[in-house]
């Protein structure tokens, strides 16, 4: 065969089986997808269990990614895909930057390393160490939230500490959600294989996580940037309620205008619920919409 973009598929992190775009080159097939109008490509490499970063392509002899190491790999490039789409199809954003930049990821970052995260360049996601995770990129609800990450640090820049930090947290939680449209919970997907209808957070119900619900339960601490992702859980059950009272449509539009437009560097509760008035004003003047968002931060005691 000749070297150029080609069809392929594998298999995920849960076994299931995904399409995918590959390329060949040289008689491997890379996980490296030319298909979106972009700049640069979609692309997912491996770290190989150690933390240099990007690291290596993972490569394939055959389009059928079908190996266990290639798993996390399957599903780190075919969510960012997802991701990618669900940008550029609702708001017309082309990649994290505006402007059709490279979605790079990384797979099998550390060892057993239960977290995921964007490093101001490009995802990285760890496997996991069995119990309280398998491999973080089978949740298209974290690859949301990771690349939201991206996108606040390109938009409003929200300052990674205290309320400005927990907004950020916020908004990469909110578009978790948004993105995958299914349910109230991040992360359940890959969170505790062992037990069954947990999560890592959830909108409607922060306090089940151990977050605060409601600005009269703010927590000052001096870890995590000042509590950044537990103070999340009062502006993301804000976002659950808008979301429950106007669908996933108005809330997306709502709460992108309010990320791009309206919420800056050092902003606050009080500021967000500032941000997601106007842009609800914006877009759907001052009716239902409006009185929506108003009542949501209301009800978590956000003025
Ligand atoms: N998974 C975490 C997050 O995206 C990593 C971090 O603490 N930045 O919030
Ligand atoms: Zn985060
Ligand atoms: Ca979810
Ligand atoms: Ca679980």
């Amino acid at each position: 065969a000749y070297d150029g973009p080609a069809s392929g598929g594998g298999y995920g992190v849960l076994g299931d089986y995904k399409p995918l775009n590959l390329y060949l080159s040289g008689g491997y097939y890379y996980l490296y997808d030319t298909t979106k109008p972009m700049n640069g490509v979609i692309e997912t490499r491996t770290a190989q269990n150690g933390q240099t970063l990007p690291g290596p392509y993972l490569v394939d002899r055959d389009t059928n990614f079908n190996s266990n190491d290639e798993a996390a790999a399957v599903d780190a490039n075919y969510y960012a895909g997802k991701v990618y789409d669900y940008y550029y199809n609702k708001f017309g954003r082309n990649s994290f930057d505006g402007n059709g930049s490279t979605l790079r990821s990384t797979v099998h970052y550390g060892y057993n390393y239960n977290n995921a995260f964007w490093n101001g360049q490009q995802m990285v996601y760890g496997d996991g160490d069995g119990r309280t995770f398998i491999p973080l990129s089978g949740s298209e609800d974290v690859i949301g939230h990771e690349l939201t990450h991206a996108v606040t640090e390109r938009t409003a820049g929200l300052e990674y500490h205290d309320q400005s930090g927990a907004l950020n947290e916020s908004m990469s939680d909110v578009f978790g959600v948004l993105i995958t449209g299914d349910d109230y919970l991040i992360g359940e997907d890959v969170y505790t294989p062992g037990v069954s209808g947990d999560a890592l957070r959830s909108l409607s119900n922060p306090e089940r996580y151990g977050q605060p619900a409601n600005m009269s339960d703010y927590v000052y601490t001096s870890s995590d940037n000042g509590g950044v992702h537990t103070n999340s859980g009062i502006p993301n059950k804000a976002g659950y309620l808008t979301i429950n009272q106007l669908g996933l449509d108005k809330s997306s539009k709502i709460y992108y205008r309010a990320l791009t437009h309206y919420l800056t560097p050092t902003a606050q509760f009080s500021d967000a619920r500032a941000a997601c008035l106007q842009a609800a004003a914006d877009l759907y003047g001052y009716g239902t919409e409006y009185n929506a968002v108003a009542s949501a931060w209301d009800q978590v005691g956000v003025n």
